[in-house]
């Protein structure tokens, strides 16, 4: 950990102990077990954080409670400016925080730089938007009579967010929580804990500085059942989780149960539609940066790309030439493209992915395997594939975290190729690779893309903040950050106000007395 800075960076993040296996983040977390964070990146222990019991959960949540009735109070332009704070001071700590990011789950420390900097963004657009949590003004049926709808704070929000965005996924969130008057309980992944302490560390102190309460924001640690402890706690109306399909269905229905709102962002199985007058300048970096980036980690990574029969040779040997380019090793290490998989068990499903893909008759462009030798000593880092398959292969309607790519041929219109990018359970972001007006706007129209993100001449990945981010069908219909999101943390209230002297009823019911 001593190379690339790493400890200089834990040290500005404020987490100790680091290789002294001692207790990181005990007083965060509770008086459970304690769970080791090892980074894929080498192998090394990074640090050790215990996880929360019941009763640790039960006083988070009274502190939480009592933390939202002084929040909810405060104006929310005043919110705004904490919110204000928080983002400098992610400015501040920009590289320690990104190396962390890097260091613990992988990704490339340009990622790892870039997820603060969607941290940083969407507090800027919180900041705004805490002046402009507009109701509005409705026309009564009655004569002297005024309707309107207020947004009122929401309460305790409950986040799980998963390993591969372990701290912009909290920041969506909680940016907007705040400005909305909402206090925030977080389980972050049990894969990045010392991400969630660090995140926690800086907006503590900042809580601490303008002397408000620390249950605005908490922190949680464990596994699923550290999960439950709020999908089933009615003291928590909203409960926004991101991972995988199975777990979003658990959550989903069990928050239901107590007619809480969940939002939740799910698997994707994203796709690029290639056609005959795509520019390759745009394609190949467009599909490869989707396949491989974060290792293909994200749920908006390129797993398929659609291509026409006419272009398909020319496409497919651009995109193979260009992984032959690809440098794998330590993400810290900028001159390499891709890092490793979080851990072994992720190697696994990878390996395993591409067997299946071979007996339903994949047809291997680019092998895959791990790594192993100098510099690969975590075993956790694999080389990116690609595979010739059909769209209707059981593995190429599953979402594999890992970097595989599965090249298929449309022939005909447009409309063949939006079938088959339809045609998964998932919809969570789709592109289209076109010079051609009418194919962009087929595919942009109602009849075209079916999912939440739909883009012409970009890729699948690497969404701005300013627009709502999420996805429909199995991705789960949650939509968070951008546009008015913001409307998910917040509890709609329809006023009708009587300024006469009469009482006339609604839809002119006579009722005299
Ligand atoms: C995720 O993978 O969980 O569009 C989110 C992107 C990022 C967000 C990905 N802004 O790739």
């Amino acid at each position: 950990a001593s190379s690339f800075g790493m400890d200089q960076a834990l040290k500005q993040l404020g987490i100790k102990d680091v290789n002294h296996g001692t207790s990181t983040g005990n007083h965060h977390f509770g008086s459970g077990e304690e769970i080791a964070s090892y980074s894929p990146v080498d192998g090394q222990l990074i640090g050790k954080v215990t996880t929360t019991t019941q009763a640790d959960y039960d006083q988070v949540m009274e502190k939480a409670q009592a933390a939202f009735i002084e929040w909810r109070t405060m104006p929310a332009p005043q919110r705004g400016e904490i919110v204000r704070q928080f983002g400098n001071k992610l400015r501040d700590l920009k590289e320690p925080l990104g190396k962390l990011v890097s260091y613990e789950m992988g990704k490339s420390y340009q990622e790892g730089l870039g997820e603060v900097q969607e941290m940083i963004d969407i507090c800027d657009f919180a900041v705004g938007l805490s002046r402009q949590l507009n109701g509005q003004v409705i026309p009564s049926e009655r004569p002297g009579h005024v309707m309107r709808e207020q947004w009122h704070p929401i309460g305790v929000v409950g986040i799980i967010s998963a390993f591969n965005f372990p701290v912009a996924v909290w920041a969506w969130n909680t940016a907007l929580a705040w400005i909305c008057g909402d206090v925030c309980v977080w389980k972050g992944s049990e894969k990045a804990p010392l991400c969630t302490v660090a995140c926690q560390n800086i907006i503590a102190a900042i809580l601490k500085e303008n002397n408000l309460p620390e249950g605005i924001s908490s922190i949680i640690n464990g596994d699923y059942k550290v999960g439950e402890m709020m999908t089933t706690d009615s003291r928590i109306p909203l409960v926004s989780a991101t991972g995988s399909t199975r777990m979003g269905r658990i959550v989903g229905a069990t928050v239901a149960q107590r007619f809480g709102k969940s939002l939740l962002e799910l698997g994707g199985n994203n796709a690029i539609i290639i056609t005959p007058t795509a520019d390759l300048k745009v394609v190949v970096p467009g599909a490869v940066f989707g396949a491989v980036g974060t290792c293909g980690q994200r749920c908006t990574s390129t797993r398929r790309l659609i291509i026409h029969e006419s272009v398909y040779d020319k496409v497919r040997d651009a995109i193979v030439g260009a992984y032959g380019q690809l440098t794998i090793g330590n993400p810290l290490d900028e001159k390499n493209h891709i890092g490793p998989l979080i851990d072994k068990d992720s190697v696994n499903t990878y390996l395993a992915a591409i067997e299946k893909a071979k007996a339903e008759g994949g047809n291997v462009l680019v092998d895959g395997g791990v790594l192993d030798g100098e510099g690969y000593e975590s075993g956790c880092y694999v080389k990116p594939a690609i595979i010739e398959a059909e769209n209707h292969f059981e593995i190429v309607q599953h979402e594999t975290f890992a970097p595989i790519l599965y090249l298929m041929k449309y022939s005909g219109d447009v409309e063949n190729a939006i079938e088959k990018q339809n045609g998964v359970a998932q919809g969570l972001s789709s592109a289209i690779m076109t010079n051609e007006m009418k194919e962009a706007e087929k595919f942009l129209s109602f009849a075209g893309s079916d999912c939440g993100i739909a883009n012409v001449n970009i890729g699948t990945s690497g969404a701005e903040i300013g627009g709502a981010f999420g996805g429909e069908k199995e991705t789960g219909g949650g939509r968070e950050s951008g546009s008015d999101a913001w409307k998910v943390y917040m509890r709609r209230q329809t006023n009708t106000v009587n300024y006469s002297d009469e009482l006339p009823l609604a839809q002119g019911i006579k009722f005299d007395l």
